[in-house]
């Protein structure tokens, strides 16, 4: 057995040589038991865990992770946070012979249904969550997820409440903390992202400063189940707990990524920064996703892998993951299958968040700094205006293009780029972490200018200058070379257009219609290179910097972008409009051209229309013909005739 604090380097390394991490998943059947007594439906059913165990099945994760069949509390540590009669109350359900018994133990309590197998499945519940806690504290396993029902955080201490029997998470908690302290667990944070306010949890620690209890869940003034006081932000604990539990109640439904990531980057963060947490314990109900039929809140499986790798970057990754609520099986199946996904170390699920929280979020995010910020210090600051004017119903995209080559607007870009909500959800004591997320994820560059010679394009890559260049690239971060390489041709108008190019000299240089027309056809060599590698050509397309602290197109934009088509980039340059031209193998071809707006200008001859100069044209040609498209007279053919037809 491991010793406490030895947990780190355990790592996995599968057959690529990749490292991941030691994952323990809990699942097992017989929590599937607990069922309404009459077979009514209800949305807390057996199937919620099944299907979360299946599609982790499917999904061939499961088979990655250490998988534990769950054991039942013991009653002394249950009684840890539970009464002795609560704990006996719930033990004796499954010794009643008859179902009216506990209807009517069940009737006194609030939103609580028993059968036969309750009682067992209660203690699984919480003794699966013990076991994984543990392992996770001993560091057998780096992290895990416990599969539970019932659930565990409205669950009092003398009482079952919301579908909850014992308060699972808590009673991991406390077992840590007072049962297992040669572990070297002193403080734990409890992270309840469940729709609901984790009143039980707070109850359990409302004066203990070893357990930080953070819960985000709608409230709208008490108004929402729970209903009451108990979710509001005055509630920071007390005595020597005071300050040690945080409530973000939310003010309306319809909550999404972009409000739990602000409540993430401007409380929760900072917060746990401060605390420094020796284990995480999250109940992780999944009643905020998007499609839950409770909830109302509009939570995506990328905002849920956003949240859980945030957190992940504390506590050595120490994290638990416990189900509580989540009652769209879809939705709690998808979520959790990006959250295991992260868990894993995996390359991070792409997607799309709603550009700006709600102005009521903004509202509800400073209450709660302000109250705060008399124990977390890193509250204290008051938000940007320029931060809370973000907000929705705010347009996502971006800003007018500036349509120069210069670099001297660029620090400003990123500037704005930086105060965007749109990729700005990184963990900022990593400044570069956009580059390890974008280089896991793969993308097809489609070049139809210059860069169709290899030896061209390369410069992009490592550095340097080609023959006809009048100037040095500066390349990629990454230099790795494209993975693969081939030709497609694509029903969209090759034209050359502006004066003259820093790189190019006098003449013009390619673009392509954003939109398509059947009757055109552009040759486009395909290069195979990371996400990440394809920011750092924007960024030299677009005569930007490559160190900077953001990526100019990023996951968010790329799920964007495949389904919108085409987007323009707050890059201002002339290369600053990303066009999704389909997939290859799976993997989204894009490719860089000017805005809708710059080709009317064309059109209307505010920008001019002018052939390509000849050491530009000849590296086409040599693109086009050294890469196999097409014959040396087939290829000036294609570029004066692209150079002189009218647009
Ligand atoms: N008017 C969890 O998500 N709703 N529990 C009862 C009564 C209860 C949710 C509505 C919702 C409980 C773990
Ligand atoms: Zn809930």
């Amino acid at each position: 057995m491991a010793m406490a604090g030895e947990s780190s380097n355990n790592n996995y390394r599968d057959c690529d040589g990749k490292s991941h991490r030691k994952v323990g998943l809990v699942y097992d059947e017989t929590m599937c038991k607990h069922d309404t007594p009459n077979g009514e439906d209800h949305p807390e059913c057996p199937d919620r865990i099944r299907v979360i165990w299946e599609k982790l099945q499917l999904a061939g994760v499961s088979q990655r992770c250490v998988v534990f069949g769950g054991s039942k509390a013991e009653d002394k540590h249950l009684q840890l946070v539970h009464t002795k009669d609560h704990v006996s109350v719930v033990k004796s359900l499954s010794t009643k012979k008859k179902d009216y018994r506990r209807n009517r133990i069940a009737s006194q309590w609030n939103s609580i249904y028993l059968n036969g197998s309750s009682s067992e499945a209660a203690f699984l519940a919480a003794g699966s969550v013990v076991e994984l806690a543990e392992k996770v504290a001993e560091g057998e396993l780096d992290c895990g997820y416990a599969i539970v029902r019932p659930p565990g955080h409205h669950a009092e201490p003398d009482e079952a409440m919301g579908f909850c029997l014992f308060n699972n998470v808590a009673v991991a908690a406390s077992y840590l903390l007072d049962e297992r302290p040669e572990l070297g667990v002193k403080k734990i944070l409890i992270v309840d992202w469940d729709v609901h306010h984790g009143n039980g949890t707070q109850k359990m620690f409302w004066k203990d400063p070893r357990v930080l209890f953070f819960s985000v869940h709608r409230h709208e003034h008490g108004g929402f189940y729970p209903a009451g006081d108990d979710g509001d932000y005055n509630m920071v604990g007390e005595g020597p707990g005071e300050g040690f539990n945080i409530n973000v109640p939310w003010e309306q439904g319809r909550c999404g990524d972009a409000d739990y990531l602000a409540a993430w980057d401007h409380i929760l963060i900072p917060v746990a920064k401060e605390f420094n947490p020796d284990i995480i314990l999250l109940s992780a109900g999944f009643d905020a996703a998007i499609g839950d039929p409770l909830g109302g809140c509009r939570v995506t499986p990328y905002g849920y892998s956003v949240m859980l790798k945030k957190l992940m970057e504390f506590a050595k990754g120490k994290i638990v993951l416990a189900l509580e609520g989540g009652y769209n099986l879809d939705s709690i199946a998808k979520s959790s299958l990006a959250c295991v996904q992260v868990l894993l170390e995996d390359k991070p699920i792409q997607g799309s968040s709603e550009a700006y929280p709600f102005e009521s979020t903004w509202r509800v995010i400073q209450a709660v700094r302000k109250k705060l910020s008399a124990y977390w210090p890193s509250l204290a600051d008051v938000l940007s205006s320029k931060l809370i004017d973000q907000k929705t119903p705010t347009p996502i995209i971006v800003f007018s293009s500036s349509d120069s080559e210069t670099e001297d607007y660029a620090d400003d870009i990123l500037d704005q780029m930086s105060r965007l909500n749109i990729e700005n959800h990184h963990v900022d004591t990593v400044s570069t972490s956009w580059r390890r997320d974008l280089s896991k994820v793969d993308v097809w560059y489609a070049s139809f200018g210059s860069n169709m010679w290899k030896p061209r394009f390369l410069c992009y890559i490592q550095g340097g200058q080609v023959e006809g260049m009048k100037k040095v690239c500066v390349g990629s971060m990454d230099k790795t070379p494209p993975k693969q390489i081939m030709w497609e041709s694509f029903p969209h108008r090759l034209f050359f257009g502006r004066e003259s190019s820093v790189t190019w000299g006098v003449g013009g240089v390619a673009f392509i219609n954003p939109l398509t027309n059947l009757n055109d056809q552009t040759h486009m060599c395909l290069y195979r290179i990371t996400l990440e590698q394809f920011n750092d050509v924007l960024f030299q397309e677009n005569g930007l910097k490559v160190d900077s602290d953001s990526p100019l197109f990023g996951l968010d934009t790329l799920q964007l972008v495949e389904k919108k088509g085409s987007i323009p980039l707050a890059s201002g340059g002339w290369y600053g409009n990303i066009v999704c031209l389909g997939k290859e193998c799976d993997i989204p071809i894009l490719t860089m051209t000017c805005t809708l707006s710059a080709v009317e200008k064309f059109k209307s001859g505010e920008i001019p229309l002018r052939p390509p100069s000849e050491a530009y044209a000849n590296t086409m040609i040599r693109g086009l013909v050294e890469g196999g498209r097409l014959s040396e007279e087939e290829a000036k053919a294609y570029i004066h005739n692209a150079a002189s037809k009218p647009l």
